[in-house]
């Protein structure tokens, strides 16, 4: 194409810009999309990335290809710095809405006087990718952690102890990587003080923070879930509270239960108690049999609990419990780190 084919020779350099924006835009989508299908499986987005895809390549209007190269461009191939820096999924998927959020501020700027049309829709697909951003952003961070929840067999539950810190210090060496904060006696103040150091804590050994009970608590102290009691905010409100990024855990010992939770997205469930307790004196166990029959069509993570210890792990394991809860036997230890070791020996070891 020559400059004299347009009115204006700066026309030429606007159709380059729009031009080089699209590409921007469409790449941009393109790495997100394809998150969205591999990373995450989320059908839903992938259709609706391909569709934006779709609407920017058909208003990829030939006279703006055929700019291209046709003035050099000095920048070609630059990068820079912060580029070599993007390693995980999370910093890809901003630095990628980023990218198109700009791409298509520039084409929606420069394309209002020849093409209002196309304008408009830069305008509008950028406004929903913003959302886009943060949705899938909240749903690797949920993914993360439901794989954590899915690869790990030994959940610890906390109880008030003078050297707590201590003690869920050395199981988090040992490799333990599902915490969560129990506190049942205190003031708000105390239990958000406490879990916001446990939390830490779990985040230095990438582990996983839940917080019984308690959605203020899991906000304010950013958990990475709550667990929930039948005496607790159901699930439906949690969620909407919670948003998408966050676990929810559900006790549920019983079908009804069960298939409420599953029905409304609950992401694992403890079940039990299985043996008698001294922590849950009042309830009555449920045994291995019934929770066997409970547990047998279950397609999310599932732990036992209740009485769970050094003595029978390996009996549970042989009956197919092979997740277990636990809090006394570790938060009642004299040696945690040794113990959660052999625990989670017993529970990984092959028979
Ligand atoms: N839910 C059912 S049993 C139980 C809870 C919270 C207590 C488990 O404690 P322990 O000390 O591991 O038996
Ligand atoms: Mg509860």
């Amino acid at each position: 194409m020559k400059n004299s084919n347009f009115k204006n020779p700066a026309d030429l350099r606007i159709y380059q810009i729009i031009d080089a924006n699209l590409d921007r835009a469409r790449e941009g989508l393109r790495v997100l999309e394809d998150w969205a299908r591999f990373g995450l499986g989320k059908n839903d987005y992938v259709t609706k990335i391909k569709n934006y895809r779709q609407i920017l390549g058909k208003n990829h209007l030939e006279i703006y290809k055929q700019t291209r190269n046709h003035i050099e461009d000095q920048s070609k191939g630059l990068t820079h710095l912060e580029q070599f820096n993007r390693t995980t999924p999370e910093q890809i998927i901003s630095s990628n809405s980023g990218r198109v959020q700009e791409a298509l501020r520039v084409v929606e700027e420069f394309s209002r006087p020849y093409n209002h049309a196309l304008s408009k829709i830069a305008s509008e697909i950028r406004y929903e990718i913003y959302t886009l951003e943060i949705d899938l952003l909240n749903l690797s961070k949920h993914k993360q952690s439901e794989e954590i929840l899915k690869e790990n067999d030994l959940y610890v539950i906390t109880d008030q102890k003078e050297n707590l810190l201590e003690i869920i210090e050395e199981i988090l060496v040992a490799g333990v990587k599902i915490i969560q904060h129990r506190f049942k006696k205190g003031t708000d103040k105390d239990h958000l003080k406490e879990a916001i150091q446990i939390k830490n804590l779990c985040k230095k050994y990438n582990s996983l923070f839940i917080i019984n009970d308690r959605i203020d608590i899991a906000l304010a102290s950013n958990a990475d879930g709550i667990h929930l009691g039948k005496e607790d905010l159901d699930l439906k409100t949690a969620r909407k509270l919670l948003g998408y990024s966050k676990i929810i855990g559900i006790s549920a010992n019983n079908e009804i239960e069960i298939s409420n939770a599953l029905k409304e997205g609950c992401d694992y469930i403890g079940i039990g108690p299985v043996f008698e307790t001294a922590t849950k004196k009042d309830k009555k166990p449920l045994g291995i049999a019934k929770i066997k029959t409970l547990t047998k069509d279950l397609n999310i993570p599932w732990f036992a609990i209740g009485g769970v210890s050094m003595n029978n792990i390996s009996y549970l394991k042989s009956n197919g419990l092979k997740k277990v809860a636990l809090i006394s036997q570790l938060m009642n230890s004299e040696d945690p780190k040794e113990d959660a070791i052999m625990i989670l020996k017993e529970l990984t070891h092959e028979d």
